[in-house]
């Protein structure tokens, strides 16, 4: 039997973290069609984020990538942050857009060069302690595009001394996320190219480093829950980059392309019970709106991930094990299909209405003006974008 109450009240607890970088004018090789009002500084983006938790409800962080949010006084920010009722979430240190890192970051072939990455990793760690982050969330573009190119061992054992340097410097309280990729931008090798290499690593630093899962980062077919329940049974699932791809990295809205994936995912967090704030896993989005309007885009990628994990929350479990256990395969199969049909819009208009929230964000967001306002208000000045 699945008590409602329990299920609003998980719902009512969800945390999803946005990027600060969703704010921001993003494109693709071709073309970057900037939009008005886009938020210029990091201070505005934040901005833009508290509105997609105020409409939300569940949206209480914004991630940040230094140097795109880099300040003068990070303890500043994160007050701007709480005036507005948010808080920092993971730091995203950029080791990827610099000339030095043409053959890599951390697993360059020049010590100098891994020098200076690895310095900007724990530079990262004090930018997480000012802002009061307890997340540094790693993604490397590390890798080489010929065979040949460089020594695959060695590269490896650069990462590792990299990890292991940055690891040392964080306090006891912060999680390292480290994200893999199977491809882009290296083609023939990335370092960190799968789940499977990010989790060697992070056993080898310690119990704070775990593995981030980016939804994109796969090759086409592949049963990302099943990677997650294997890591969730080791503990070493950090968290979540949702996004939709199509045929790569596209980022599009998360539950967008495959809401029926997101649901076996999050049946899985559900399953494991590690759904709520204290389970240790990060629920971030990552994404870029090149076309769509950014916040609108954000609330109701937030959205998504809400009705995926309602559905989730919604499996009749006892139901899901008796089928399982007589080896009733359509049976069990019919208990999560019969979950994943319910309509469960009613349901979260519900909590949102018990949360003193509009049982409709996107319709409240778009009456509140604040669009608008932005548009109105955001002039002059440099739009904020990738290397901005
Ligand atoms: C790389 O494709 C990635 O997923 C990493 O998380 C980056 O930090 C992020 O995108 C932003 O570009
Ligand atoms: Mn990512």
């Amino acid at each position: 039997m699945i008590d409602r109450i329990d299920v609003k009240a998980a719902l009512r607890q969800q945390w999803i973290e946005t990027p600060s970088w969703a704010y921001g004018n993003s494109g693709t090789r071709f073309k970057v069609f900037a939009q008005e009002g886009v938020a210029r500084n990091p201070y505005e983006k934040i901005a833009d984020a508290a509105e997609v938790h105020r409409f939300t409800g569940v949206a209480p962080s914004v991630a940040l990538h230094i140097p795109w949010d880099r300040v003068e006084d990070y303890e500043d920010l994160a007050k701007h942050a709480a005036g507005l009722g948010l808080q920092i979430g993971a730091i995203n240190p950029n080791v990827f857009q610099e000339n030095d890192y043409r053959l890599g970051s951390v697993c360059n072939p020049d010590p100098v060069v891994r020098r200076k990455a690895t310095a900007h990793l724990v530079e990262c760690v004090e930018v997480a302690g000012a802002t009061g982050s307890k997340a540094l969330s790693l993604w490397f573009a590390d890798g080489t595009n010929y065979p040949g190119q460089d020594d695959i061992r060695a590269r490896q054992d650069r990462l590792a001394e990299a990890l292991a340097a940055t690891y040392a410097t964080m306090p006891s309280e912060m999680t390292m996320l480290l994200e893999y990729k199977f491809f882009e931008p290296s083609f023939y090798t990335m370092d960190v190219p799968d789940w499977g290499t990010s989790l060697v690593h992070c056993l080898a630093l310690g119990d704070q480093a775990k593995v981030l899962v980016d939804t994109g980062h796969h090759a086409p077919g592949t049963n990302i829950e099943f990677i997650v329940a294997g890591l969730i049974r080791l503990a070493r699932l950090g968290g979540f980059h949702f996004n939709s791809r199509f045929y790569a990295d596209d980022d599009l809205m998360v539950g967008a392309a495959d809401p029926f994936q997101l649901f076996r995912i999050m049946n899985e967090i559900v399953g494991a019970g590690a759904l709520g704030p204290d389970s240790g896993v990060a629920f971030m989005l990552d994404q870029c709106h090149n076309i769509e309007p950014k916040i609108r885009a954000e609330i109701r990628s937030v959205m998504h991930v809400q009705e995926a994990t309602a559905k989730a929350l919604l499996v009749d479990r006892e139901a899901l094990a008796l089928a399982q256990a007589a080896g009733d395969v359509l049976g069990a199969n019919e208990v999560l299909i019969d979950a994943y049909n319910t309509d469960v819009r009613p349901l979260l208009a519900e909590v949102r209405t018990e949360m003193g929230l509009d049982p409709d964000p996107l319709s409240a967001y778009g009456r509140s003006g604040y669009h608008e306002r932005i548009v109105a208000e955001r002039v002059g000045g440099t739009q904020a974008g990738w290397g901005a």
